[in-house]
């Protein structure tokens, strides 16, 4: 084989795995009128995935003029969470979720100890002191997520190819029951597919 085929081949082996790794989807959000859904959280569900799962170093829901930011904080499961408090006055997170029950009693600063959330789900925090405060941690057990923009779009990049179970999660659904569970194929192209939520009622 002369140098320039085996180039060419190299060149084509490379090109192919790296298109493969590539496979995108597209996903957007709308609700029962249509219009698009920001914020919403689109993730794809599987065996392999939950087996790819890895924690991220620095979650954090930031505490400041009496808010939780971001009110609503994505992470894989695993992820262990800082609940800083950049207020002069002092807070105390808790959360009654089945997930991760936990509360941090009165304080200023960060609080040595980070939150670890284990398990997949939705944590509900509130602030014992301000009941106005409000969030939510989501812990997936995937890798492949992202958040819908303004334009209820919402991009998973870099997924394998295989079966999953797309959901899509809101802070506005209803319950549990709500959240789609819609079978799809990731192949080696991009794809796009639209979802449709049920009726979304703001908690604020
Ligand atoms: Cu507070």
């Amino acid at each position: 084989m002369n140098l320039k085929l085996l180039t060419i081949l190299l060149t084509l082996a490379l090109l192919f795995s790296s298109v493969s790794l590539a496979a995108g989807l597209q996903v957007q959000v709308i609700d029962e009128q249509g219009k698009p859904v920001a914020g919403a959280v689109v993730f794809l569900e599987s065996a392999a995935a939950s087996a790819a799962v890895k924690p991220v170093d620095d979650a954090r829901i930031v505490q400041k003029d009496k808010t939780f930011i971001p009110d609503v904080l994505v992470i894989p499961r695993g992820t262990a969470v800082y609940f800083p408090n950049e207020d002069t006055v002092r807070h105390h997170v808790y959360s009654f979720s089945a997930i991760k029950p936990f509360e941090i009693k009165l304080y200023v600063g960060t609080p040595a100890a980070p939150v670890l959330f284990d398990q997949s789900g939705v944590a509900v925090l509130g602030c014992n002191i301000h009941d106005e405060m409000i969030a939510w941690v989501v812990a997936l057990d995937t890798p492949y997520y992202s958040r819908s923009d303004q334009q209820g779009i919402s991009r998973l990049e870099q997924v394998p190819a295989g079966s999953y179970t797309l959901r899509v999660w809101h802070k506005d659904l209803l319950n549990e029951q709500d959240v789609p569970r819609l079978a799809i194929e990731i192949g080696q192209q991009p794809q796009q597919t639209t979802v449709q939520l049920p009726k979304l009622a703001p908690v604020f």
